[in-house]
């Protein structure tokens, strides 16, 4: 073998040796290999990725990756990975957290993220609860749903994801499974590929605190047959991609059929429910101010940039 041919990253390259304190058989895990899985597939250099995360056990997964990493504060994450992806352009900006960190605390800043269409991957651990803090119902839960966590049926009803996603302006919007590592790290990758805000809300189970969506239920164990609570929208032929991006006709059609199919509950339907090119928060930025482009603002000594201009535009 040659000296300079190129090193092969594997799924080895992004573990972090860090101690993993989840419980055993949490959904977590399955997450955070499909992660490691879509960025090996994807050969990103773990020092061009920085992963963020919100508060919750989800929240523990940068600890857990060799990347850059940062644990924000609940409901937070996309405002510090926006931040961080604007002031480095460069970088690969993977954020993640709980249903209760993203719809709960965070859902203000979620759909202020899908707005501004900045280039980042979004991942949202949905285990219907909050793991951290006991077992909660969380945003996700449906009214008249009650885990062996809560002392009562849920009194609110949930909030669809998916749905709110297409409102929000998010330009990739999928669902996975978080016991489908295979499957899953796909769809993480071509999250990460998308120029864009994208998210993909990941099924997971809870072992500790969700009795009701086991790996059992979502898997049909007790159906004729076991068949699956899940089906894969591409097995039906749905294709959720805008061809043309200028045209509204097509844009309503394509948003209308992933916001139907996103309220199918049984069996649930995961995979990439809408896609579309458009440009991003970037590339206004990079309009507006061209030498950020080349040269990221972390790579830029604010000291020496000439601030007069500015000053005068607002004399
Ligand atoms: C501002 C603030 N409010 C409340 C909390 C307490 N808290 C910590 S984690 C959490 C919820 C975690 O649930 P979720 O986001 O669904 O993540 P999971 O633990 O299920 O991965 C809450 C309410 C906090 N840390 N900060």
């Amino acid at each position: 073998m040659s000296v300079n041919a190129p090193v092969k990253l594997t799924i080895k390259d992004y573990k972090s040796e860090l101690h993993n304190d989840w419980c055993a058989g949490c959904g977590d895990f399955g997450i955070l290999t499909s992660i490691q899985m879509a960025l090996a597939q994807l050969q990103l250099d773990p020092d061009k990725v920085a992963v963020f995360s919100g508060i919750g056990c989800s929240g523990k997964t940068p600890h857990y990756i060799n990347a850059y990493g940062f644990h924000t504060l609940h409901g937070r994450v996309l405002t510090v990975a926006t931040g961080a992806r604007l002031a480095n352009t460069k970088q690969t900006v993977l954020a993640l957290g709980g249903d209760g960190d993203g719809y709960g605390i965070g859902a203000g800043y979620f759909v202020g993220a899908g707005r501004r269409n900045v280039d980042f991957a979004y991942l949202v651990h949905n285990n219907n609860v909050y793991g951290l803090t006991k077992g909660q119902a969380s945003p996700t839960l449906a009214k008249g749903k009650k885990t062996k966590s809560m002392p009562e049926q849920s009194i609110q009803d949930g909030i669809n994801p998916v749905a709110m996603a297409i409102a929000s302006g998010y330009t990739f919007i999928a669902r996975a499974y978080a016991l489908e590592p295979k499957y899953t790290a796909g769809i993480i990758a071509r999250a990460i590929e998308h120029r864009g805000a994208a998210l993909v809300d990941v099924l997971q189970t809870c072992p500790t605190y969700n009795d009701l969506y086991t790996k059992e239920w979502y898997e049909g164990a007790d159906l004729p047959e076991k068949r699956s609570r899940l089906y894969k929208l591409e097995d039906q032929g749905f294709d959720g991609k805008v061809k043309d991006p200028t045209d509204k006709q097509e844009i309503i059609a394509k948003k209308s059929a992933a916001v139907a199919r996103s309220y199918e509950d049984e069996p649930i339907p995961i995979g990439v429910y809408y896609e579309i090119d458009l440009p991003t928060y970037e590339d206004e930025v990079f309009r507006r101010i061209p030498d950020l482009k080349e040269t990221p603002l972390v790579e830029q000594n604010a000291f020496e940039r000439d601030v007069n201009p500015l000053l005068e535009a607002m004399r």
